[in-house]
C-alpha cells in the first residue's frame, strides 16, 4: 500500500488504484483525483476501519465517499428537464468495502439507527413501500448490476458511515445510492465515466418510489472542489459557476424531517408537472401524449421562458383541476389517467393544481439562467442581485409550488432580518434545510443571531444545532480510494 500522509485531523487520499494494477478505475475518467485531496477525517477512518475489523473479521479493501449537495437555486425544476445550480457540501456517505467469495451482500452501518441487512447478491428486491435504508444502497447497486446485464454479482460486505442529515434537503438518500453504485462498479472492475454513473444513479434511485430528476445524483458524482455547477440534462453535463466574493452560503436546518419516499408529496408535485406538461401542449396542438416535461412543450414551440409564463396564464386556471376535467381536457378514461400517466403512490390524488406548478417551474428555470448570468458577469451589485433571486425562489416554492413549511418561512425570515441577503428553502422541502447568502465580514455575528433565534430556547433544536447552521463552499465529487 502507498503511503497517504497522514496528519492529525485530515487523511490523505491518494489515486492509489491507478498505482496498484487495478483496472476498476481509469485515469481519463477522472474518478480518481491524482492529487492528494485532504477531505477525509483520519479519525472517522480509523473508526470505521476498526469497526469493520470487528463487524466482518477483516480489513476493508478499499473506500467509496459520495458527498450531499447544497442546491443553490433551481428548485422542483430538474425532473421537468431544466437547468440547476448545486455544490456539493463536504458532509457524505462513506462506505468501507470488503470484497467477498460467496454471493453475499452483508450491509452494516455505524448509526445503530439504520440495522444491519444481508441478501443474496443475485437476488436483489426493493421494497417501495418501506423505504429502510439499505433499499438505498441496493437501487444503487442494482443499477450497476443492469447497466451491464450481469446476473452473477459478487458479494462483499459493507460498512456504511453517513454525516449528512437525512431528509433534509441535502441528499443523503442519492450520496447513498451514488455510493452503493460506484461501490459496485468497483468490485466489479468495471469502467464508467461520471456522467454514465450519475445517469444510472439517477435512473436507479427510482426503484424506491420517488420520480426524481437527476441534480443529486449528477452534482455527487460531477462536482469540483471550489465551484457551483450549472447541471444541465439531455444530455447531462456540468458546467462551473464561480460564486461571488465576499459572500458565503450558509446552511440552516429547520429540523422538519421529511422522507419523500415514505411521503407522496414530492411525487404529486412530479405528477402535477406531467399533467400541466401535456394540458399545455393539448392546448398548443402538439402530441400531447408524448410529452412528459414542461421543457418539452417550451422546446417544441420554441419560444422563451417568459413566453412560457404567458402560455401558461392563457391556457391554465388557477383552481385546482379535478381529475375528471384533466380527463376531459386529454380525451382519456380516468383509468387510463391512472394506470398510463400517475404514478402508484398518486393514483388516488382527486385534485391537482396545474397553474401554479407550471409558473412556478418556467419562473424558478428563468430564475437560474439570471443567477449565472450574474456570477458571470459579477457587477458590484452581484451579491444583491443574487439574493434578490433567492429570496424570489422562496417566494414560488412557498407560494406556487407549497413545498415550503412553517418553520422553514419562519427560518428564512430570521436569516433575512440577521443580514442574508437572499435566503431559500434548499432541496424537495416541506421541511430540512434553508440556504442563505451572507456577506462574509459578517458572518459570525449572522450565525450568533440566527442560533439565537431559531435554535436556543427550543431543546430538541438546540441538541442538534452543532450540525444545523454552518457555512459552507463548494466541495468535491465521489471517489474512490485505498487506506495508507
Ligand atoms: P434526503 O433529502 O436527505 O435525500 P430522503 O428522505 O429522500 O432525504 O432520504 C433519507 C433516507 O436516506 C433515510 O431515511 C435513510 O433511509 C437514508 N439515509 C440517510 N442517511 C443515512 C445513513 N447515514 N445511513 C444509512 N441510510 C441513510
Ligand atoms: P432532495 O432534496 O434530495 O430530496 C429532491 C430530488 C431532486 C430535486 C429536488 C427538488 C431525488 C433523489 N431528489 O431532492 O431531484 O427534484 O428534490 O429540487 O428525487
Amino acid at each position: 500500500m502507498p503511503s497517504s500522509g497522514v496528519s492529525e485531523d485530515s487523511y490523505s487520499v491518494l489515486s492509489c488504484f491507478l498505482e496498484h494494477g487495478s483496472q476498476v478505475v481509469h485515469r481519463s475518467m477522472g474518478i480518481l483525483p491524482l492529487k492528494k485531496v485532504t477531505i477525509i477525517n483520519h479519525f472517522r477512518l480509523l473508526k470505521l476501519k476498526e469497526m469493520f475489523n470487528s463487524k466482518f473479521g477483516s480489513t476493508p479493501k478499499f473506500y467509496v465517499r459520495a458527498p450531499g449537495r447544497v442546491n443553490i437555486i433551481g428548485e422542483h425544476i430538474d425532473y421537468c428537464g431544466y437547468s440547476v445550480l448545486p455544490m456539493a457540501v463536504e458532509q457524505d456517505m462513506l462506505i468501507a468495502v470488503g470484497p467477498v467469495k460467496t454471493q453475499t451482500l452483508q450491509l452494516a452501518n455505524t448509526d445503530p439507527l439504520y440495522p444491519d441487512f444481508s441478501t443474496t447478491a443475485n437476488n436483489i428486491c426493493i421494497d417501495k413501500t418501506q423505504p429502510l435504508w439499505h433499499n438505498y444502497f441496493l437501487c444503487g447497486f442494482k443499477g450497476i448490476q443492469e447497466h451491464f446485464g450481469l446476473t452473477q454479482l459478487p458479494g462483499m460486505n459493507c460498512l456504511v458511515d453517513g454525516n449528512i442529515p437525512p431528509s433534509s434537503g441535502l441528499s443523503s438518500s442519492s450520496a447513498l445510492v451514488c455510493c452503493a453504485g460506484l461501490v459496485t462498479l468497483t468490485v466489479l472492475g468495471m469502467r464508467l465515466s461520471k456522467v454514465e454513473l450519475a445517469e444510472i444513479c439517477a435512473k436507479s434511485e427510482r426503484y424506491i418510489g420517488t420520480e426524481g430528476g437527476g441534480m443529486d445524483q449528477s452534482i455527487s458524482f460531477l462536482a469540483e472542489e471550489g465551484t457551483a455547477k450549472l447541471i444541465e440534462f439531455s444530455p447531462l453535463r456540468a458546467t462551473d459557476v464561480k460564486l461571488p466574493s465576499g459572500a458565503v452560503f450558509v446552511i440552516a436546518n429547520s429540523c422538519v424531517e421529511m422522507n419523500k419516499a415514505a411521503t407522496s408529496h414530492f411525487n404529486v408535485r412530479v405528477m402535477e408537472c406531467r399533467l400541466a406538461a401535456k394540458v399545455l401542449a393539448k392546448h398548443k396542438g402538439l402530441q400531447w401524449d408524448k410529452v412528459l416535461r414542461l421543457e418539452e412543450v417550451q422546446s417544441e414551440l420554441g419560444i422563451s421562458l417568459e413566453e412560457m409564463l404567458l402560455v401558461t396564464e392563457d391556457a391554465l386556471h388557477a383552481e385546482p383541476y379535478s381529475r375528471e376535467e384533466i380527463c376531459k381536457c386529454l380525451g382519456i378514461s380516468l383509468e387510463e389517467l391512472r394506470t398510463q400517466i400517475l404514478s402508484p403512490n398518486t393514483q388516488g390524488e382527486l385534485t391537482f393544481k396545474l397553474y401554479q406548478r407550471a409558473k412556478h417551474v418556467y419562473s424558478e428555470a428563468a430564475r437560474v439562467l439570471q443567477f449565472k448570468q450574474v456570477c458571470e458577469a459579477a457587477p458590484d451589485n452581484a451579491v444583491q442581485l443574487l439574493g434578490e433571486l433567492m429570496n424570489q425562489s422562496h417566494r414560488s416554492c412557498r407560494d406556487m409550488y407549497e413545498c415550503s413549511c412553517p418553520e422553514l418561512d419562519q427560518l428564512v425570515d430570521i436569516c433575512r432580518k440577521f443580514g442574508a441577503k437572499g435566503s431559500r428553502l434548499t432541496g424537495a422541502g416541506w421541511g430540512g434545510c434553508t440556504v442563505s447568502l451572507v456577506p462574509a465580514d459578517t458572518l459570525s455575528s449572522f450565525l450568533a443571531s440566527v442560533h439565537e433565534a431559531y435554535y436556543q430556547g427550543n431543546m430538541s433544536r438546540l441538541a442538534r444545532e452543532k450540525h444545523s447552521l454552518f457555512a459552507t463552499k463548494p466541495g468535491g465529487g465521489a471517489l474512490v480510494f485505498l487506506e495508507a
